[in-house]
C-alpha cells in the first residue's frame, strides 16, 4: 500500500518515518521547499528524540520520498497546522488547501485521514464537501473519510506513535472500520471506532481537560502567594489522595495544542463554555504574574539584569510556539529590564531574541529566571549561579531547581515571604 502524508511538521514527519519503518511506501509532501530539500538529503528540520535516525534511514533506503506535490496513493494522511486567528477563531485554511491538493491524485477506494486537530463538525461540514466537489461520494463509500486525531506528546513522539491508543472517527461506519484496520496494523495501542464528530470532540476535550486543570494549579499559585503558603507543597500533599491529581503551576501554557484547542470548542458554544474560557484567561495571565514576581524580587535593585533560562514552551524541546517564556522575555524588555536569554535547544531565528551561552547569560545577572524545565537546568550545580551571577537569586517557575545554601531560590507563587 502506498501512503501520501500531507504536511511534514511535528506530526506528519514522525508519522511518515514511522510508516516507512513499518514497510510502507511513503510519500511525504510539504509546501515548504526548504523543508523538502533538507529532508531529501536525509536531514531533519525539527528536534525530536530518535526522529533523525529513522528519517535518514528511510530516505536512504528509498521507503520515504519527499516532494512539494502529492502523488497517487491508497491512503492519504493530512497532518497540517490548524492555528487560530488573532481573534481566537479557527483557521482551517491549511486543512482546506491540503484536502483540495489531493483531489487530483485520489481514486475510488482510497482512504483519507485527517490527523490535524480540528473543530467539531469539520469533517462533515468542510472536508467531505471538498471531496464531494472533487467528484467523489463518501456517503456511498466510494472513498473513505476519517478523523484520527494525533495524540503524541512532543519529546516522546516516536514512542507514543506506537504505544498510544487511537480514536478513529469515520464519516461512515465503513470508513471508521477501514481506517481503524489500517492503524491496527501499525500501532500497539487499542484503536476505537466512532463517528467523526465524537472523535473531533474527544481530542479537543483531552487538551481542554489539561488546560482547565493547569489553570486550577495556576490559580492556586496566585492564591498561595497571597496566603503565604507554598503551592508546590500543597499540590504534592493533596495529590497523595487517591482521587486527586492537581497539575503543576507554571509560567503559563504554551505549545500549539493545549493553548489553542479549547478555542475550537469555545467558538462553537461560546455561551456554554465559561469554565473553558476562564481557564484560558487564567493561563494567559501567568506571564503577567511572573513579571509581577520579578518586580517584587528586584524592587531594590537599580537597572536589574535578568538571565532567562529556557525559552521553549516546555522542557527538552526546541518548540517556541505560543511559548509563555517568549512573551515574558518580551514583556520584560518592554518594562525596561535588561535581559540575557539562554536556551540550549532553541535557535536564534525561531526565538527572535538575542541568545547567549549559559555562562554569558548569567554573567553579572541580578536574577536568573527559569522558564523551562530542561534536564540540563535540573542537573546544573548551584555553583554555576554563584560563580557567574552578580547575586545568585533564582526565580524558578517550573519547580525544577534544587535548593542549596549558596543560592536564594524563589518558586512561582511562593513569594509570600518577601
Ligand atoms: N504545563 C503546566 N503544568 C502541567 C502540565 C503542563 O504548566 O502540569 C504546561 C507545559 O509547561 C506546556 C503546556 O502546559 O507549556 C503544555 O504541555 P504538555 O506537555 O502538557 O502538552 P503538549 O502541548 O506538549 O501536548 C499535548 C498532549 N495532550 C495531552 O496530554 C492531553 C499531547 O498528548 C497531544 O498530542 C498534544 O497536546 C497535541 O498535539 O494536541
Amino acid at each position: 500500500e502506498k501512503i501520501c502524508v500531507i504536511g511534514l511538521g511535528y506530526i506528519g514527519l514522525p508519522t511518515s518515518g514511522f510508516l516507512a519503518d513499518n514497510g510502507y511506501e511513503v510519500y511525504g509532501v510539504d509546501v515548504n521547499e526548504d523543508v523538502v530539500e533538507t529532508l531529501s538529503k536525509g536531514e531533519i528540520h525539527i528536534e525530536e528524540p530518535s526522529l533523525a535516525g529513522i528519517i535518514s534511514e528511510s530516505i536512504h533506503n528509498g521507503k520515504l520520498k519527499v516532494s512539494t506535490t502529492p502523488v497517487q496513493a491508497d491512503i492519504f494522511i493530512i497532518a497540517v497546522p490548524t492555528p487560530v486567528h488573532d481573534n481566537k477563531t479557527s483557521n482551517l485554511d491549511y486543512v482546506k488547501k491540503a484536502t483540495e491538493s489531493i483531489i487530483p491524485y485520489m481514486k475510488k477506494g482510497d482512504i483519507v485521514i485527517i490527523e490535524s486537530t480540528i473543530p467539531p463538525r469539520t469533517i462533515d461540514d468542510i472536508v467531505v464537501p471538498i471531496i464531494k466537489a472533487g467528484g467523489f461520494n463518501p456517503e456511498e463509500d466510494d472513498v473513505y473519510v476519517s478523523h484520527c486525531p494525533e495524540r503524541v506528546i512532543p519529546g516522546r513522539i516516536m514512542t507514543e506513535l506506537i504505544e498510544n491508543n487511537r480514536i478513529v472517527g469515520g464519516y461512515t461506519e465503513e470508513a471508521a472500520k477501514r481506517t481503524a484496520d489500517f492503524y491496527r496494523k501499525v500501532v500497539k495501542g487499542q484503536v476505537f471506532e466512532t463517528s467523526a464528530l465524537t472523535a473531533e470532540m474527544s481530542k479537543l476535550m483531552e487538551n481542554t481537560y489539561r488546560d482547565v486543570n493547569i489553570a486550577l494549579a495556576n490559580e492556586l499559585s496566585k492564591v498561595s502567594e497571597k496566603l503565604g503558603v507554598n503551592a508546590h507543597e500543597v499540590v504534592k500533599l493533596a495529590n497523595m489522595h487517591p482521587r486527586v491529581n492537581i497539575h503543576q503551576p507554571g509560567p503559563g501554557v504554551g505549545g500549539h495544542c493545549i493553548a489553542v484547542d479549547p478555542y475550537f470548542i469555545i467558538e462553537k458554544a461560546n455561551e456554554l463554555s465559561p469554565l473553558m474560557q476562564t481557564a484560558r484567561e487564567i493561563n494567559s495571565s501567568m506571564p503577567g504574574f511572573v513579571i509581577d514576581q520579578i518586580k517584587k524580587i528586584t524592587m531594590n535593585i537599580e537597572n536589574p539584569t535578568i538571565a532567562i533560562l529556557g525559552l521553549s514552551y516546555k522542557g527538552n524541546v526546541d518548540d517556541v510556539r505560543e511559548s509563555p517564556a517568549i512573551e515574558i522575555a518580551n514583556q520584560l524588555v518592554s518594562a525596561d529590564y535588561h535581559i540575557k536569554c539562554h536556551d540550549p535547544y532553541v535557535k536564534q531565528s525561531a526565538a527572535n531574541l538575542e541568545l547567549f551561552g549559559l555562562e554569558e547569560s548569567l554573567a553579572e545577572a541580578d536574577v536568573a529566571l527559569v522558564l523551562a524545565d530542561h534536564n540540563v537546568f535540573k542537573e546544573m550545580d548551584s555553583m554555576v549561579y554563584v560563580n557567574n551571577m552578580k547575586t545568585p537569586v533564582i526565580l524558578d517557575t517550573k519547580n525544577c531547581i534544587q535548593d542549596s545554601d549558596e543560592i536564594t531560590l524563589y518558586k512561582i507563587g511562593d513569594l509570600g515571604k518577601l
